[in-house]
């Protein structure tokens, strides 16, 4: 493999925003008269905001029209971006600002592939904007994973091609996408819930660039 660019997922490889994402769920559920649970919460993973509003309707078995969820889902936003924004730089998870400042220093193109339509506001938060060469996020894709299009996109703009690049992804349907795409794909987190991922790292913690390289050199 002759990897030139690397791809990050946002929430659950560079920042832990699901207990965020959480909170502002339940918050919705509770006033809806169900419980939420964090295992619910797992399935919320990776997903779009209004897929993620219709698993969380499922589960409390409520239907609602399309105008009432579009405004539940806003209000949902509005919570999460408030907890969002007073979060503190240094929640960035453990070793990731070193990966990425390594995989800079070598010369790796770097982008970020999210399904997160607020992830310039987390980005900016954590002061780690600069790094990226592309940031492709919620908002300029029209397809959810596992749909490979926010990974094809982050390639395009770093003009390398599919099978140059590395996706680094903690949810199954991220890891589906990068195959989709033809991209070797990291898991972060358990080889249980990311059993298709090509490798699985449990973070990246003690994670160092020539680790990255020993694994794309196999
Ligand atoms: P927002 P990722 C995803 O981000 C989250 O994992 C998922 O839980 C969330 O519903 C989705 O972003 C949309 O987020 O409501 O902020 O647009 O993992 O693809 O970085
Ligand atoms: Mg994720």
């Amino acid at each position: 493999m002759k990897i030139k660019a690397l791809i990050f997922d946002l929430d659950g490889v560079i920042v832990d925003t699901a207990k965020y994402h959480y909170l502002a769920w339940k918050e919705l559920a509770d006033e809806l008269g169900f419980f939420f649970s964090k295992t619910d919460n797992e399935k919320l993973k990776g997903v779009s905001r209004m897929r993620s509003l219709d698993i969380l309707l499922e589960v409390g078995k409520v239907e609602l029209e399309y105008d009432v969820k579009l405004q539940l889902a806003a209000k949902k936003n509005e919570r999460y971006v408030g907890m969002v924004k007073k979060m503190p730089a240094d929640e960035i998870l453990p070793g990731v600002l070193s990966v990425l400042k390594a995989a800079k220093e070598k010369g790796y193109k770097i982008a970020l592939g999210s399904a997160s339509k607020n992830a310039m506001t987390i980005l900016n938060q954590i002061n780690i904007s600069d790094l990226f060469d592309a940031i492709i996020d919620g908002n300029k894709v029209s397809n959810a994973k596992p749909d490979p299009e926010v990974f094809l996109m982050g390639a395009n703009e770093l003009n390398v091609k599919p099978q140059n690049c590395v996706v680094f992804e903690d949810a199954a349907a991220g890891v589906e996408a990068a195959h989709n795409g033809k991209m070797f794909c990291i898991g972060i987190g358990t080889k249980e819930n990311l059993a298709e991922a090509d490798i699985v790292i449990p973070s990246f913690e003690n994670f160092t660039i020539n680790d990255f390289e020993k694994i794309i050199s196999r």
